[in-house]
């Protein structure tokens, strides 16, 4: 039976990956992190087959320990302060785990067990404001994408550090001999995601709207909406808050979360370690996720629901995503089994039903 630990385990990753290598016979064990609150829900289902065990990449002592301790075959380093905006505001908190906890995990594994395989999530965010730029087939215009060759023009203390992070996996591969792989994810997303990601954001809000107007809002005079909220009459007798978002015009090569995961499985398993760009090849802007999701809602157009806040404007943004995995599907025999259309219903039907059965 091979064993793997996943560090970042609590986490949306977390879930896919570890049900997956439970499925494949793995013995899982999942690093989680002292918090004063339970951070293991989304791992509710998944906690009688596999073990978990106490520790944080910031603390070397505590990395080296459990990779003693397990002597795995694989680690899976998902850990991360993962938050684009979180990151501008903790920069050095998101430095110390970003890219610190990467490096404390390469060195215990050089120091522990050096045939250790090792995966490192790294991101599109790495990408920051480049891409590579093609003519169209028919030459009339340009396609624009990113993939292994792009250039690297991080836009976040997020982004540098995990390209901090991608260059000591490398850089351990190449002088050490270890079997290190990064997956360059794009934006992947699923009922599992935080709730403070642009996706799950909007389908939370959607999930929690429809239930507060399947009570307040099927009424014959209707709904009356003002700036800030949806008001279940002209008197605001029950108030909804709109819902606030920010820049609305970047792109986003969005896959799920189950597939990516496949992905990082993938690299693992082949013989030589390398990096890998992962996505649907497909991109979409904010608005077109609103106009899909709240059309599957069955609610008329998004623009009377939301408020544009300067305050979720980052000071620095990335405006286009569009990742070219084809080293991925032919090297890896890796493809997506969602698209962007079954995601997001997938993401607006559970976060409906959740709001109902929770009130
Ligand atoms: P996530 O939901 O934010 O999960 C991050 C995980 O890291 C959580 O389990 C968190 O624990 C853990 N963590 C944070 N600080 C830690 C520390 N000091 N020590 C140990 N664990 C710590 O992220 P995700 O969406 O699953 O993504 C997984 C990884 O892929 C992350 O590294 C992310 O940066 C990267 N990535 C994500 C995407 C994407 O679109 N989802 C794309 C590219 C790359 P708590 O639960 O205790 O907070
Ligand atoms: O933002 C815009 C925001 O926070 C997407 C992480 O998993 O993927 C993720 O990073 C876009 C940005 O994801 C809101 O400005 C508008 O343009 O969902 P996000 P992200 O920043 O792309 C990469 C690949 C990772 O590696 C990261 O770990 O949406 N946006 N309004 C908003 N974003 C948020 N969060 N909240 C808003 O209200």
């Amino acid at each position: 039976m091979k064993k793997a630990i996943v560090f970042g385990v609590t986490g949306q990753d977390g879930f896919y990956l570890s049900k997956l290598l439970m499925e494949k016979g793995y013995e899982v064990v999942g690093v989680v992190r002292r918090s004063s609150v339970d951070n293991t829900t989304r791992l509710k289902t998944l906690l009688y087959g596999m073990s978990i065990t106490e520790g944080d990449v910031t603390d070397p002592h505590s990395v080296q320990g459990v990779i003693s301790k397990y002597q795995p075959d694989e680690v899976y380093n998902l850990a991360a302060q993962s938050h684009v905006a979180t990151s501008f505001k903790q920069p050095s908190l998101t430095w110390n785990v970003t890219a610190g906890g990467c490096l404390n995990i390469l060195e215990s594994i050089r120091f522990v067990k050096p045939d250790t395989k090792f995966y490192q999530a790294s991101s599109s965010e790495m990408f920051g404001s480049s891409f590579t730029q093609d003519l169209t087939p028919d030459k009339r215009g340009f396609v624009k994408y990113q993939n292994e060759r792009t250039p690297m023009t991080p836009q976040s203390p997020y982004a540098v550090a995990k390209l901090a992070a991608h260059h000591m996996v490398r850089l351990y591969r190449d002088s050490y001999k270890l079997f290190a792989c990064s997956g360059i994810l794009m934006n992947h997303e699923s009922p599992m995601r935080g709730e403070n990601f642009v996706t799950r954001k909007i389908t939370k809000w959607i999930g929690a709207y429809k239930a507060w107007s399947n009570q307040w809002g099927d009424t014959w005079w209707g709904i009356f909406h003002d700036d800030e909220f949806i008001n279940s009459n002209q008197f605001g007798s029950s108030r909804f808050p709109k819902l606030r978002l920010g820049n609305l015009e970047a792109y986003r090569d969005w896959g799920h979360a189950e597939d990516y995961c496949r992905a990082m499985y993938l690299m693992m398993q082949h013989p030589d370690p390398d990096d890998y760009v992962i996505s649907t090849m497909e991109t979409h802007n904010i608005k077109e996720f609103l106009e899909l999701a709240f059309a599957h809602a069955g609610l008329d157009d998004y623009r009377r629901y939301i408020t544009i806040d300067p305050e979720l404007f980052r000071p620095c943004e990335v405006d286009y995503l569009n990742g070219d995995s084809t080293k991925a599907r032919k090297t890896l025999n890796w493809a997506p089994k969602h698209n962007f259309e079954s995601l997001v219903k997938e993401m607006v039907d559970f976060d409906t039903q959740e709001a109902k059965r929770t009130g």
